[in-house]
């Protein structure tokens, strides 16, 4: 049974047990499917045949190469992955095709892991992006996980724009069965991060999930907020937020990039989160996204669901995607 690297010492690092470990990577190989089904059938599905092959004409490796690109996978990756073989079929030799994309693949995924998210003390983790991406559903998914593994985590209700938002995240606070804390809306965001800070701080809570309304990169003000509320956590935490995270919708592909290179520029983010996986037919998008953003991908939302938010495993994403 095969045990992926990266995602092998995570999981021993915290359960020491390798038959716990090896059922928990095939889960996680079953959820990158899942979040990738779409993916497959629109796209990945007519691959399979030309991946069986190993010898390919010119219009069959055309054909690869559109395949990939509707992907979304990026021109610049899918240059790369057809160079190579090319390179490998000059001369008439047999190539494993599916192999190929695979190393080169994951020759592009293990750029930049991210780091665990691992309990030290107090830690902040603010969610940031465009509207609608899926930050409340992230969070509330979030604080399930980090409660599940034990850890006691508060949600904040930053987003005091609109009474749904509250309402929404009390909800998810409901469903993950953490605490949240929230003042009227309209309120300021950075004091209510301020009186989140102080309470899990005073009371040891290790997790502290701040949610943001949703903001355009191009509002000055709406940025200037962000940075508020930075300012506000670290006079309680000197170096809060520990984690700011952009939270990206799979689903608008590689169009909503540029609008998150300004947005990962000047927010002082340090994780992507990609979102609606599950409702996108452009899942090969983690390629370029991690390509231009030169962040590294710490989560996946494949559903709408409480256990529908997996850590980000470039193994198990690549053996989902090629599943073909
Ligand atoms: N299928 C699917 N839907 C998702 C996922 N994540 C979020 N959604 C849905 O996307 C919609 C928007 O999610 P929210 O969490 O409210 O997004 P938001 O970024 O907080 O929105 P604003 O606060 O208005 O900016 C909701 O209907 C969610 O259920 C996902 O991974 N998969
Ligand atoms: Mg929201």
């Amino acid at each position: 049974m095969r045990i992926p690297g990266a995602g092998f010492t995570l999981c021993f690092g915290r359960l020491r047990v390798r038959e716990v470990c090896v059922g928990l990577l095939d889960g996680l190989l079953n959820q990158f499917k899942k979040g990738l089904k779409r993916t497959q059938e629109l796209v990945l599905a007519p691959m399979g045949r030309l991946l069986g092959l190993r010898r390919l004409d010119e219009a069959q490796l055309e054909e690869l190469e559109d395949l990939l690109l509707q992907a979304d996978l990026g021109v610049k990756a899918v240059d790369q992955l057809m160079t190579r073989l090319r390179t490998e079929l000059k001369g008439g030799s047999e190539v494993d095709p599916k192999a190929i994309l695979k190393e080169e693949l994951l020759k592009l995924l293990h750029q930049r892991p991210a780091l665990p998210f691992q309990a030290a003390g107090t830690q902040v983790v603010l969610l940031v992006g465009v509207n609608g991406v899926g930050k409340t559903t992230t969070l509330g998914k979030l604080a399930a996980f980090l409660k599940r593994r034990g850890e006691g985590v508060l949600v904040v209700a930053g987003d005091t724009f609109r009474a749904a938002a509250i309402d929404q995240l009390e909800l998810w606070g409901q469903r993950a069965g953490v605490p949240v804390i929230r003042n009227q809306m309209g309120g300021d965001p950075a004091a209510i991060a301020f009186d989140g800070a102080t309470s899990a701080k005073a009371k040891g809570t290790s997790w502290v999930l701040i949610d943001t309304a949703g903001r355009l990169h191009t509002k000055d003000h709406l940025m200037k907020e962000l940075d508020k509320i930075h300012r506000s956590l670290q006079k309680v935490i000197p170096d809060a937020p520990h984690r700011v995270l952009l939270v990206l919708d799979a689903t608008t592909g590689q169009n909503g990039l540029q609008q998150a290179e300004v947005f990962a520029r000047t927010a002082g983010v340090t994780d992507l989160v990609l979102t609606k996986l599950d409702g996108s037919a452009k899942g090969g998008v983690v390629v370029p996204i991690l390509d231009r953003l030169r962040l590294p991908i710490a989560f996946v939302g494949v559903g709408e669901g409480v256990d529908d938010l997996i850590p980000f495993d470039a193994e198990a994403f690549v053996d989902g995607l090629l599943d073909v």
